[in-house]
């Protein structure tokens, strides 16, 4: 190899929300160094630990590269042997026809998972397929994740994309719930190097307040970290919120104008005071008033609250309330407060606004939102008889074995189907019940653009990276499986079916489209951000309200029905018996299910373990190390306990997206670091009635000392 054939290429890091700007120096078809890009103007430099993977991604010799079909040996046991392109091709087209043909539309089953939005081609194209195949039985891990964010945008602001983004880097006073970016680097919050962000706010003489049941990484870096009981973070946002306005702290400020609804809110919080939030909380009643006085007074705040407030039994509620605070105190749309985004591709144009209840899971009656049903349903619709029963299911990009509640009994289900294909690089824990498995190329061999995280980012900037490798002859990307799929299935079924424009010429038009496309100054289109490998700054956050608003009348109307009336259902709640409540824990090297098949990601000490309180473990009598058994309502596991102050007592920490070491799965480093499914305790039955989503955290459970 020659010293001339070493190349840098300018590229996004994928995996996670940050989208940092990636230099990935190569010599023919080897990567030789990943350093973070000091050019690129939303993550300047940042790269966090988990970037090498994309080397590892890419050479993991485990990694599919042909379609895989599983054959039954002699022995009973099951074996993927390769199969060319066409052959997969014609088999799950023609079983996804059959089925249609047979048993409806609603006999097919599709679960998408969270790298969908991280590979635009993915997004862009998925309807080649689905739109031939307009099942009600469609799944996501929006409702593991994020769902109530969606919903509260949607009620409140008029599409299910419009997030108020923290605007950290101006803020005086940030009120951080159930959110551990230094962990996750951030979410529904485009924030690379967030670390450095909350260093610079409370040097300023800000101040960052986490709530958290667990001390985190960064609890560790706030002014005040609050512990909390976990599921009851509904109590303290509406004891914030009755004070404010009791107080009469309420400033509405540019909001003044159009924001209605006020009145009824007053009378609503009126039962919420400091002394019941801080009995169901924990949080002294002085606290919580001081919590209310602090953001009500800052000159610019910002509340927050991620997965521990949204995977909960109130998710909905809480992401409302969280809003309605920043509204109360003209902290929206605010410089300093939470702000909208305009995306370079603007996806609340370009999508549908969303909607919600519009009709309901065939067994357990859960509500649709955005034409999916809530994940926590997908195994009783495959083994319930009936009309609408699924019996073909695909899967994309996901790994709900391993990732929804109950996933043991999930795992049960995926036998019971006529038939499974799985869009995806690995037979893992899901996949391996495929009767097909169709790998996409590897993320190096495809270009990208952040269709998705872009709109969530706390700087307007757009970013476009050609491939780095070419793929092999034969190879599809994830889009190109979706199109062939598309036109089989649609000649199938007798449909007209038009090929889709590539990916990039989609962006091309969305960009010329878009507001800084043809008719702005800034002219951006395909073509000049291939010219700007590490992007193009569009600049900080703006004002944009009422005219981004899509609802009726532009106006924000906070007294949501669907949300009063769930205040009835936390009023009457019932504490659960349960001695422990169970919540889970992300680690910088690993990203859910699937980072664990890289070596250097998983390497130094276990990180699958039961993390408990010093006052917990020394009444129970269990040291480091001891086995102990986890039980819940839906299933149990066994776990080694980690003894530490961080961790609330009554409350018990176990990392998700674990479990692996299955039958019949290839992911060879990763079964050797198999640790045990948080999701086969975790209950397909515990979710928010409001809107459908999972509860996975504040499970309540039983942990005893295991057997030996
Ligand atoms: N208990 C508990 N459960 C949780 C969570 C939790 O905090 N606690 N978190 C929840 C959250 S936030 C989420 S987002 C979900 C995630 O839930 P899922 O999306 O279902 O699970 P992942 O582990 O992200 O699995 C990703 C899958 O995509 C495949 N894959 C990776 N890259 C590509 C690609 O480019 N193309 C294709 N076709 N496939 C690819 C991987 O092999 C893997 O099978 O888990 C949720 N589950
Ligand atoms: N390293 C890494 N990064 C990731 C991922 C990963 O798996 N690993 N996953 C990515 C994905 S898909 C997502 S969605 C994001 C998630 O991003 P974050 O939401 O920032 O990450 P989590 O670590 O899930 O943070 C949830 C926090 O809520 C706390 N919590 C649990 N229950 C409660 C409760 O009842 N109340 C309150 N107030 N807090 C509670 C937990 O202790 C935890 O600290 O991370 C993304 N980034
Ligand atoms: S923070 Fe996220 S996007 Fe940035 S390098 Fe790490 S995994 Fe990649
Ligand atoms: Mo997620």
């Amino acid at each position: 190899m020659s010293e001339q054939q070493k190349v840098i290429h300018h590229r996004a890091c994928h995996l996670c929300e940050a989208i940092c700007g990636l230099l990935i120096e190569t010599q023919d078809d080897q990567i030789i160094s990943i350093k973070g890009d000091p050019d690129d103007p939303l993550s300047r430099g940042h790269i966090c630990p988990k970037a090498v993977a994309l080397q590892d991604i890419h050479s993991d010799p485990d990694r599919l590269r042909s379609p895989v079909k599983r054959v039954r040996q002699d022995d009973g046991s099951d074996e993927f042997v390769p199969i060319p392109w066409p052959e997969a091709l014609d088999t799950v087209a023609s079983a996804l026809v059959k089925t249609v043909q047979d048993n409806g539309v609603d006999s097919v089953g599709v679960y998408l998972g969270n790298p969908t939005v991280h590979n635009y081609g993915m997004m862009t194209h998925q309807g080649s397929l689905f739109r031939h195949l307009r099942t009600r039985n469609r799944f996501s891990a929006t409702s593991v994740d994020q769902l109530p964010h969606h919903l509260v945008s949607l009620w409140l602001f008029g599409h299910k994309l419009l997030f108020p983004i923290p605007d950290i880097d101006r803020t005086d006073y940030f009120l951080m719930l159930g959110a551990n970016p230094i962990a996750s680097n951030g979410s529904i919050w485009t924030v690379p190097d967030v670390r450095k962000r909350i260093k610079s706010l409370t040097a300023r003489g800000g101040k960052l307040v986490v709530v958290d049941p667990r001390r985190t990484e960064t609890a560790s870096l706030s002014s005040d970290y609050i512990a909390i009981k976990p599921g009851s973070d509904a109590w303290l946002l509406l004891a914030i919120i009755r004070t404010i306005m009791v107080k009469g702290w309420v400033r509405l400020r540019n909001l003044q104008d159009f924001v209605v609804g006020l009145e009824a809110i007053e009378s609503a919080v009126e039962r919420f005071t400091p002394e019941l939030a801080s009995e169901k909380t924990g949080i002294s009643a002085e606290h919580i008033e001081q919590v209310a006085y602090d953001f009500a007074h800052a000159d610019a705040a910002i509340c927050y609250g991620r997965m521990g407030v949204s995977t909960q039994r109130y998710g909905a509620l809480c992401q409302w309330a969280i809003q309605v605070l920043n509204i109360l105190t003209g902290n929206l749309d605010r410089e300093g407060g939470s702000m909208f985004t305009l995306p370079a591709v603007d996806q609340v144009e370009n999508t549908t606004p969303g909607g919600f209840g519009r009709h309901s899971s065939r067994v357990s009656q859960l509500p649709e939102f955005d034409r999916e049903l809530p994940a926590s349903v997908l195994a009783e619709e495959i083994t319930t008889e009936g009309e609408g029963q699924i019996r073909v299911l695909f899967t994309g990009a996901g790994n709900p074995v391993l990732s929804t509640p109950s996933g043991h009994k999930l795992d049960d289900a995926l036998e019971e189907l006529d038939f499974m294909v799985s869009l995806d690089p690995w037979i893992n824990e899901t996949t391996r019940h495929a009767d097909i498995i169709l790998p996409p190329t590897s993320p190096l061999e495809h270009d990208h653009y952040d269709l998705a995280f872009h709109v969530n980012a706390m700087r307007n900037t757009a970013r476009y990276n050609p491939p780095i490798f070419e793929k092999a002859d034969s190879a599809l990307h994830d889009w190109e499986i979706f199109e062939a799929l598309g036109q089989r299935v649609a000649e199938g079924l007798g449909l007209d079916s038009k090929p889709s424009p590539a990916p990039e010429v989609i962006i091309d038009f969305g960009l010329k489209a878009g507001p800084y496309g043809q008719a702005s100054a800034e002219q951006l289109d395909l073509a000049m951000l291939k010219r700007n490998p590490s992007g193009v700054d569009l600049g900080p956050l703006k004002p944009l309200l009422p005219g981004r608003l899509k609802t009726p009348a532009q106006q924000i109307d906070l007294a949501v029905p669907a949300v009063l009336h769930d205040l009835e259902r936390l009023l009457n709640d019932t504490d659960s018996d349960a001695p422990y409540s169970l919540i889970g824990r992300r680690h910088v090297r690993d990203c859910n299910s699937w980072m664990h098949n890289f070596r250097r990601l998983v390497k130094g000490k276990d990180r699958c373990t039961l993390m408990v309180n010093p006052v917990d473990a020394e009444r129970e009598g269990w040291c480091a190390g001891d086995d102990v058994q986890i039980a819940s309502s839906a299933g149990s596991v066994r776990a080694k306990v980690e003894v530490s102050e961080e961790i609330m007592a009554g409350v018990v920490s176990l990392p998700h997206g674990y479990g692996h070491n299955r039958n019949g799965t290839k992911m060879t480093i990763a079964n050797d670091h198999a640790g045990v499914s948080c999701n086969d305790v975790t209950d397909a039955r515990y979710f928010d009635a409001l809107s459908g989503n999972a509860a996975i955290n504040g499970v309540p459970v039983h942990v005893t000392a295991a057997e030996s």
